[in-house]
């Protein structure tokens, strides 16, 4: 058997049903070529990686990586691709929207010389992507205009999840790629710092036929913080940027729970409503982070609980630090908004840091 001079790395999640067609169609679609499919499944409960073993048994072209305790579209295709030893690599979905058939025009393109980057961008009817509700056309065109605001070269479809690529380019760029994103093109797009040589072409998108899609409201927060991680020169990570999300929305709820225990419970006094706020505030940012900034390592049942009581922990020690910041900086020149900021900043950074490592911990 020849070596691979394609490896199609299809990070999946749930997809089962789709395993063995995908392997079929891929085949069919790359007769004269060397190929191997590499499955990159985050340990998916519907038993993806068994069926993903079976038919390597049987097959030498097929690969599966199964990753235990991770979550993440992005990390998932970056582990498959550092796995290849390949010339070229594709990133291709395994729910079927991706043509397969396009594989072989890819491929065309990316052999000719100095060509580092094919896309493979979705077709339009009209201002509507095909195989895509107005709704999700939408917030796929909404999150390429935003992409802008990071990315240097113009390409068509920056938030396709179809493409191919000289290995070398994100052998390069891997170590600075951020793996808790859903956005891998834009992220190779905005990280690679010497001009890429890109190619796009044209193909329909299929509609999902089994399983379903893992895209939801919060893989567009995750987005926005992507955004600001790049603006940022890559120094705010992604998920700092969920946790300042959350944290302004404590300082609303506490608002909000201020006014109401000072209208509804006055036998609270301003101090019982202020602790009640804060109490209120704090356990509304914990479930947040919970489910947010924190989803992949989600806390649970008893876990739960004591979850909440470390972070309310956390959170008194990040007071602390806040305060004692604030009160230096507002000794050294009286100027109140400057010292309550560099307060508030450090308290973040503070509660950021200690509920990843106490609460949220990475088993
Ligand atoms: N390994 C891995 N694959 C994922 C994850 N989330 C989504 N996928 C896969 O990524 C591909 C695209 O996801 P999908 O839910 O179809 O997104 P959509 O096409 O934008 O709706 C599919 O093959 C999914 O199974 C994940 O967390 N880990
Ligand atoms: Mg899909």
């Amino acid at each position: 058997m020849r070596a691979p001079e394609l490896s199609i790395v299809v990070p999946v999640f749930n997809e089962r049903a789709n395993i063995a067609p995908l392997v079929g169609l891929v085949a069919d679609a790359l007769p004269d070529v060397a190929w191997e499919l590499i499955f990159v499944d985050d340990n998916s409960p519907d038993g993806t990686s068994e069926e993903i073993k079976e038919l390597a048994a049987n097959d030498p072209r097929v690969r599966g990586i199964r990753r235990v305790g991770r979550r993440g579209l992005s990390g998932a295709s970056i582990e498959g691709v550092l796995s290849s030893s390949a010339p070229y690599v594709a990133v291709m979905d395994g729910d079927l929207q991706h043509d397969e058939r396009v594989l072989t025009r890819m491929l065309a393109l990316i052999r000719a010389p100095n060509v580092d980057l094919v896309i493979a961008t979705r077709e339009r009817e009209g201002s509507h992507i095909t195989g895509l509700s107005d709704k999700r056309s939408f917030v796929s065109d909404f999150g390429s205009f935003l992409s802008r605001l990071v990315i240097k070269n113009y390409v068509k479809d920056p938030m396709s999840g179809f493409f191919m690529f000289r290995r070398e380019v994100v052998e390069r760029a891997a170590p600075k790629l951020a793996t808790e994103g859903f956005k891998i093109l834009v992220d190779i797009l905005a990280t690679t710092e010497e001009p890429l040589q890109i190619r796009e072409t044209p193909y329909v998108f299929r509609e999902r036929q089994h399983g379903e899609s893992k895209l939801d409201a919060r893989v567009a927060f995750d987005y926005l913080g992507f955004l600001f991680h790049h603006l940022t020169g890559r120094l705010v990570p992604i998920r700092f940027f969920l946790f300042g999300i959350v944290g302004a929305l404590g300082v609303v709820v506490h608002l909000a729970a201020l006014r109401f225990a000072l209208s509804g419970l006055p036998s609270l006094g301003f101090d019982g409503a202020q602790i009640t706020a804060t109490l209120i505030a704090m356990a509304s940012n914990f479930i947040l982070n919970n489910q947010l900034t924190y989803r992949d390592r989600r806390l649970h049942g008893f876990q739960f609980l004591i979850g909440f009581v470390l972070f309310a922990l956390s959170c008194c020690i990040g007071l602390v630090a806040n305060v004692g910041i604030a009160r230096l900086i507002y000794s050294d020149g009286q100027i109140w908004w400057l010292a309550g900021l560099a307060g508030a900043i450090t308290g973040s950074v503070f509660n950021y840091v200690t509920s990843g490592l106490f609460v949220w911990r990475k088993r």
